[in-house]
């Protein structure tokens, strides 16, 4: 390889400076394991070895972790996990609720996240985490990162939420990466390890409505991967959440197969400059929402609060619509190369809604803050 070339490689596999993590106790793996009961033991065999290669910089050149592990784990996850019950999850939540925008792939982020939260978790059981979808694409890591997210969720059932984006799909995932990063990995049996895989994305809820409490009062918050809702045919009329979840057709494994509620929670975007919506051939069938309609939409359905992903920005979130929308992006690096600052969020009922960069320093800060 010349020296230009060997450049580029590094620059492209060059997950950021993992030296920092080194002070950390690999102890807390063992604790993990150790307060989980009734899980086959190839999830944690799984999850300590991600979160051993992480801590040894972040290094997956070297595949530690074989085919058949691999299969056995996302055999079990299908296995745990039921045929979709609820397509939009309705929780009672009695305190912080964090959220994690797209992590295509940057498990970087993932593993400063699940560090984070193992720690909190240790003051605080009763924290939930939301993930908001799209953990595959972009990044040559994506398996393992959504290896390790999922491993966290199965650890943690009751405060680990994923919910599914328009990534986890098998058009997508033929065009953005994940399916070669698989066969790369794998060969042709790297195309086994997807069927497992898309079996486990079309059991992912679309959405996740947080009911947060204080006292006599409640807020409710919907988290969901693109936006809300909406029937282009019928947009001024807003979808009523109890009266469409029956109706949503998403347990496929590509959103051309969906309903248009579905598709529009999965694809579409706000748009400030806009009163109703936009869509078309342009757009693929995926539309854009002005103020109005997201308005009309949270105020049928009592929702003080949306959480999204799917739209990147630099600075890692943005504000839409008077406060009521916040959008946030939560991996540093996309198509391979280190782009962006990833935030996320965190919810009290009552407080400012609070952005965190995803970064050793502020994630250490918080902790402090929360646990004294
Ligand atoms: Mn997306």
């Amino acid at each position: 390889m010349s020296e230009q070339n060997e450049k580029i490689m590094l620059e492209f596999f060059d997950l950021g400076d993992a030296t920092q993590f080194k002070q950390l106790d690999l102890g807390k793996i063992n604790e993990i394991e150790e307060n989980s009961h009734s899980i086959s033991p190839i999830i944690f065999d799984i999850f300590e070895k991600l979160m051993k290669q992480c801590l040894k910089g972040f290094n997956f050149t070297n595949n530690e972790i074989s085919f058949t592990e691999y299969m056995e784990f996302y055999q079990e996850v299908n296995r745990l996990i039921p045929r979709l019950k609820k397509k939009i999850i309705t929780e009672d939540c009695n305190s912080s609720v964090y959220y994690i925008g797209d992590t295509h792939g940057a498990i970087q982020e993932s593993f400063k996240i699940v560090d984070f939260f193992y720690k909190l978790f240790q003051f605080n059981k009763e924290i939930k985490i939301i993930f908001v979808g799209d953990y595959v694409d972009r990044n040559p890591y994506d398996l393992e990162n959504l290896t390790l997210i999922t491993a966290f969720h199965l650890l943690f059932p009751s405060n680990v939420v994923l919910i599914r984006g328009n990534h986890e799909d098998r058009l997508i995932n033929t065009h953005y990466g994940f399916i070669d990063n698989l066969l790369r990995t794998f060969m042709e049996k790297g195309e086994e390890l997807y069927e497992e895989v898309i079996k486990f994305f079309t059991h992912l809820p679309l959405a996740h409505i947080a009911q947060m409490h204080s006292g006599e009062k409640l807020a409710r918050v919907m988290a969901v991967h693109g936006g809300i809702p909406i029937d282009p045919l019928n947009f001024l009329e807003p979808a009523i959440l109890e009266e469409i979840e029956s109706k949503l057709k998403c347990e496929v494994d590509k959103s051309d197969d969906m309903d248009v509620y579905s598709v529009s929670m999965l694809w579409s975007d706000p748009d400030e400059m806009i009163q109703g919506i936009l869509t078309g051939a342009h757009l693929h069938g995926r539309m854009r929402f002005g103020f109005p309609v997201f308005q009309s939409f949270i105020d049928a359905n009592k929702i003080n609060l949306v959480v999204r992903g799917h739209q990147k920005w630099n600075n890692g979130y943005h504000i839409f619509f008077d406060g009521k929308l916040y959008s946030l992006f939560s991996t540093q690096t996309y198509d391979g190369k280190i782009k962006f600052e990833p935030k996320m969020l965190r919810l009290d009922f009552g407080q400012t809604p609070k952005i965190i960069p995803i970064s050793f320093e502020s994630l250490e800060s918080e902790l402090k803050n929360s646990t004294n």
